[in-house]
């Protein structure tokens, strides 16, 4: 019996059809690893449960999951990027789904618990919300030792969990598969940087000779600095990170404190992973320039204050699907994306297949390696073995047609060795 509920059954085709263009971008996920699941079996007897962003792409992971012999549940990791078609689609295939788009936060949380009433083994987090729900709700799953170990999908998760971890309240092996070089660095980079797109479907606007402020200078907002300057924008970075900062300015953008860059933005987009990124101030909001378009790529809508501009607005109009005009008082007009959710996965259908082809391949991988090893973990975070990292970087390239050199005997001793020097 396949557990679920989604917003319409009936979109099922379409679904379907969205998920049958995934697969042929996703050859690792979905030809290589699950070729070897169907006949292997690794997760027989294993329920994993996923608070994923319920797109096509985590389908194809659902599936890859599921072949090799999981029972998968599913649940939105943000209220807005469920694709409710492909959340249809799994459904018929057999994979349990709590997700619609637009749920309530007590909507949310109730997908959340639906999860993890199915005890299950693995789960898989993106965002922290389940795993943190677990260790306030489902204390059990981890007393009596039902859950095995835990994966983490975006670096806000990873960011709780290390606090939690600090502090010891982190109970159960936690792997933070966004570490891995495979992921932050593609998925992250290429995935947020492509966001920029988002701000473009959003307000359909031109980006060359527009002044854009990039928040922040760590893998995602990097790629969307690069991303948006070649599209011929005069590009400014803020950062706390002196190092990042100096990164920034060596790359050749403009580096300045928030407050003096905001009065010239034409758009701001902010991936940061912190909160108030734009101060929540009505004084701040009196320097934004009219028509400023403001967008989120990080994963919570905290970034840019969306609460306190929506409070401060004498009129909020939709323009576009999931575009607001706010209007001030003073008469000034702010466009604000996604209402400062992720504007990437709702204004886009989320990162491209064929990069979260890299971070899914990872995350089959680890379920497996987490079946097989689960004996040796001790609660607190465990960092992915290098060897499924090079796996996935490896099939990746195979899959591209793209050969590389290998060390030979002599390099291999001379790079691990220190004798020989001048
Ligand atoms: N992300 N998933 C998708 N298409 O399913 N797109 C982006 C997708 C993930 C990505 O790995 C990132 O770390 C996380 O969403 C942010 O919540």
């Amino acid at each position: 019996m396949v557990n679920y509920k989604v917003a319409d059954e009936n979109l099922a085709e379409k679904g379907k059809e969205a998920l049958y263009v995934a697969e042929s971008k996703m050859p690792v996920t979905a030809e290589i690893i699950r070729k070897r699941f169907s006949k292997e079996k690794p997760l027989k007897g294993i329920t994993i449960a996923g608070c994923l962003h319920i797109t096509k792409e985590t389908g194809i992971l659902a599936r890859t999951l599921k072949a090799g012999g999981a029972e998968v549940y599913l649940c939105g990791s943000n209220p807005l990027s469920t694709q409710d078609d492909v959340a249809a689609a799994l459904v018929q295939e057999g994979i349990n789904v709590f997700a619609w788009h637009g749920n309530t936060d007590e909507e949310f949380y109730w997908c959340i618990r639906e999860c993890l009433k199915a005890k299950p083994n693995i789960l898989i987090d993106d965002g922290a919300d389940m795993i943190v729900t677990a260790h306030k709700e489902f204390p059990e799953l981890i007393e009596k030792g039902t859950i095995i170990a835990c994966q983490e999908e975006t670096t806000t998760g990873v960011k709780r969990f290390k606090a939690m971890n600090k502090k010891g309240a982190l109970k159960v092996p936690l792997f933070p598969v966004n570490d891995a070089r495979c992921k932050n660095q593609f998925d992250n980079e290429l995935g947020t940087g492509q966001g920029i797109i988002s701000a473009i479907y959003g307000m359909h606007v031109l980006f060359a000779g527009k002044n854009v402020l990039i928040a922040g200078f760590g893998h995602c907002s990097s790629g969307m600095a690069l991303r948006a300057r070649g599209l011929g924008a005069n590009v400014t970075v803020t950062e706390v990170d002196a190092i990042k900062a100096l990164q920034a300015k060596f790359a050749g953008y403009n580096v300045m404190p928030i407050l003096e860059a905001i009065p010239d933005a034409d758009i701001i987009l902010t991936a940061t992973g912190c909160k108030h990124v734009i101060p929540a101030k009505t004084e701040v909001f009196d320097k934004l320039k009219d028509n400023v378009i403001l967008g989120n790529l990080g994963h919570f809508d905290i970034e840019i204050p969306t609460k306190e501009l929506y409070e401060h607005a004498k009129e909020i109009k939709p323009v576009r699907t999931n575009v607001e005009e706010l209007i001030f008082p003073n008469g000034k007009k702010v466009y604000l994306l996604a209402k400062g959710r992720l504007a990437n996965l709702v204004l886009s259908e989320g990162h491209p297949s064929e990069v979260m082809d890299m971070s899914f391949a990872l995350q089959s991988l680890m379920s497996e390696y987490i079946v097989k090893n689960k004996a040796s973990f001790k609660p607190g975070m465990i960092s992915i073995p290098p060897e499924i990292d090079d796996k996935v970087g490896y099939l990746k390239l195979k899959t591209m047609g793209v050969k590389i050199d290998k060390l030979t005997d002599e390099q291999y001793s001379y790079i691990h060795g220190y004798e020989e020097g001048t």
